[in-house]
C-alpha cells in the first residue's frame, strides 16, 4: 500500500465516526430553510451538500482544505527550479488535508507517471469522430470510452464490501488523472494535424510541467500549467461540473462515468468555457478598434455594446462570489510576473478597470467583479495556444482533482443516492399563499 493510502485509510478510520454521530444523533437538527425563491432560483444559497475538500465563502473566495490560495501556494512543496507546487503534492493535501512533503508529491508524481499512458483505442476514438467535433465533448469522450478499464465498477460487480468501495474508487480516480495531461495533450496536438505522443520516457517532470511539454510549449508555461490545473480543481460541491460528478457517482456509478458528466455540465459558457469567450470577447474588440491603442472609453463603449445585445460580459459575474475572485488575483500575479507587456494581458488589465463600475451602473449583475475565467485564457493565448476552444479542456483536467477526491470521500462516508424533492408550480404558489396568510394574521 503507498503511503497517501496507509494516510488516507487512517484519515478515513477517524472520520466515519463523525459522520455516524452527526446521523444518529443530529439528523434532525436545521441547517437553514427553503425559499420559494431558492427553489426557482438555482438553489442559490441552499446550504446542503457536504464537502471537506473546498469551501467557498462570498467575500473571500475559496478555501482548500481550509486554506486560502496564498497560504496554499506557500505550504505545498515546490518543483524545483519552479515557484509553484507539484499539483501531486496539490492531490496528495486535497485528500488527506494534510500538508505533503517533497517526497510524498514524488510518490504520486512516480505513481501517475507509471500510469499516464493513454490505451491505443482511445486515440482510435477520438480520431474516428469528424474534425469539427469541439476539445471538450474529445475530452469527455476519451474519459467515457476508458470506463471499461474501471477497477470500481469490476469490484462492485464482484460484490465488495460498501467500507470498501473507496478503495477502488481512489485506483480510478489515480488512473484516470495519471492519464488526463496526455489525453488533454493529445486533443490538442489532434487539432494541429499533429500525432500524440506520451511523457518522454525517463523524464522526471512532473504532472503540469508534462502536461505542458507533450502540448509542445516550453517553461514557464509549465508554471502557467501548475498553477491553472490547481487553481480549477474545485470551487466546493455546487458549482455544475462538481455536482454533476458527485451527484453521478451518487448512483454508484465509476469515476469515469462521473467525470464525463461533470465535462459535460463545465462545457456551458457560464461555466467552464467562459474563459473561451473571454478570448473571444477579447479578439472582437482588437479587431473592432482596427489598430488603435485601446483605452479606457473604448473598452466601456465594448462592454456596453455587449449588454445592449442581451449578453453576459464573460468573466465576470459569479453565483457565490461577491469580491474579486482570488483565483483571478493568482494568474494575475503570474500574468504580472511573465507576461505583463503582453497586449491582450494589458486589455484584459483595462476591461478589470472599467468592467465592475459598467456593471454596477447596468444593475443587473449581484457581483460586478472578475473571477478566475476573465483571466485565464490571455495566458494561454500567451504562450501560443490559440485554439480558445481548448481552454475549458485545461479547466477540466484541473477540475479532476477536486472532483475526483470528492467521490473517493463520498464512498468513504458511505453517502447515499443523492434525490432533493421537487415541487410543482402550483405547489409553490398554494404554500406561498399559505405562508402570506400566516404573516397577514
Ligand atoms: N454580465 C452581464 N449580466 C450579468 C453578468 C455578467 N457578467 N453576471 C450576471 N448577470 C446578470 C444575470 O444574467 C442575471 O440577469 P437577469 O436578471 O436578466 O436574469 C442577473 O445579472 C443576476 O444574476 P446573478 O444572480 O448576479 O448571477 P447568477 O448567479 O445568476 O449567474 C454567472 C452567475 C457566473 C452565470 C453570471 O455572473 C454570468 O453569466 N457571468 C458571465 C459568465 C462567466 O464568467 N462564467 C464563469 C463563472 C465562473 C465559474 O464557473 O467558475
Amino acid at each position: 500500500m503507498s503511503t497517501l493510502k496507509e494516510l488516507l485509510a487512517r484519515k478515513i478510520e477517524a472520520h466515519r465516526p463523525r459522520i455516524r454521530r452527526l446521523r444518529s444523533a443530529h439528523a434532525d437538527k436545521k441547517v437553514g430553510e427553503v425559499t420559494v425563491g431558492q427553489v426557482i432560483g438555482g438553489a442559490r444559497g441552499l446550504r446542503f451538500l457536504l464537502s471537506d475538500i473546498s469551501h467557498l465563502d462570498a467575500d473571500e473566495g475559496v478555501r482548500f482544505r481550509a486554506k486560502t490560495i496564498p497560504e496554499l501556494l506557500a505550504a505545498l512543496p515546490k518543483v524545483p527550479g519552479s515557484d509553484y507546487p507539484y499539483v501531486e503534492g496539490f492531490w496528495h493535501f486535497l485528500l488527506t488535508g494534510e500538508v505533503p512533503t517533497a517526497e510524498d508529491a514524488l510518490e504520486v508524481a512516480a505513481d501517475w507517471r507509471a500510469r499516464s499512458t493513454v490505451p491505443g483505442y482511445v486515440h482510435e476514438v477520438l480520431r474516428a469522430l469528424p474534425p469539427d467535433t469541439p476539445p471538450m465533448t474529445l475530452l469527455s469522450t476519451a474519459v467515457l470510452a476508458m470506463q471499461r478499464e474501471s477497477v470500481f465498477a469490476r469490484k462492485l460487480r464482484e460484490g465488495i464490501a460498501r467500507d470498501s468501495t473507496w478503495e477502488p474508487m481512489l485506483e480510478d480516480a489515480s488512473a484516470l488523472l495519471a492519464k488526463l495531461p496526455t489525453i488533454g495533450a493529445a486533443i490538442y496536438r489532434m487539432k494541429l494535424g499533429l500525432e500524440p505522443v506520451d511523457p518522454e520516457p525517463g523524464s522526471e517532470l512532473d504532472w503540469g510541467g508534462s502536461c505542458a511539454r507533450m502540448m509542445g510549449i516550453a517553461p514557464p508555461y509549465d508554471d502557467a500549467c501548475r498553477l491553472h490545473f490547481i487553481l480549477h480543481s474545485d470551487q466546493e460541491l455546487g458549482n455544475v461540473s462538481a455536482h454533476a460528478v458527485h451527484l453521478v457517482a451518487s448512483g454508484l456509478a465509476d469515476a469515469y462515468y462521473a467525470l464525463s458528466a461533470g465535462l459535460d455540465g463545465l462545457a456551458g459558457p457560464l461555466h467552464g468555457s467562459a474563459s473561451e469567450e473571454v478570448l473571444r470577447w477579447l479578439q472582437r474588440l482588437v479587431a473592432d478598434l482596427g489598430g488603435e491603442a485601446p483605452t479606457e472609453d473604448a473598452v466601456r463603449d465594448a462592454l456596453w455594446a455587449t449588454l445592449r445585445r442581451g449578453q453576459v460580459i464573460p468573466g465576470y459575474g459569479h453565483a457565490v462570489l461577491r469580491a474579486t475572485d482570488p483565483r483571478y488575483l493568482a494568474l494575475r500575479e503570474l500574468c504580472l510576473k511573465h507576461l505583463p507587456d503582453d497586449p491582450l494581458f494589458k486589455i484584459v488589465e483595462l476591461v478589470f478597470r472599467v468592467a465592475p463600475e459598467v456593471l454596477r451602473e447596468h444593475g443587473r449583475a449581484k457581483n460586478p467583479w472578475p473571477n478566475v475565467d476573465a483571466q485565464s485564457g490571455v495566458i494561454h493565448w500567451h504562450y501560443g495556444v490559440r485554439d480558445c476552444s481548448f481552454y475549458p479542456v485545461l479547466f477540466g483536467i484541473g477540475r479532476a482533482l477536486g472532483t475526483l477526491a470528492s467521490i473517493v470521500w463520498d464512498r468513504a462516508l458511505g453517502l447515499p443516492i443523492e434525490w432533493p424533492s421537487s415541487l410543482t408550480t402550483s405547489m409553490l404558489e398554494q404554500l406561498a399563499e399559505e405562508s402570506s396568510r400566516g404573516e397577514s394574521r
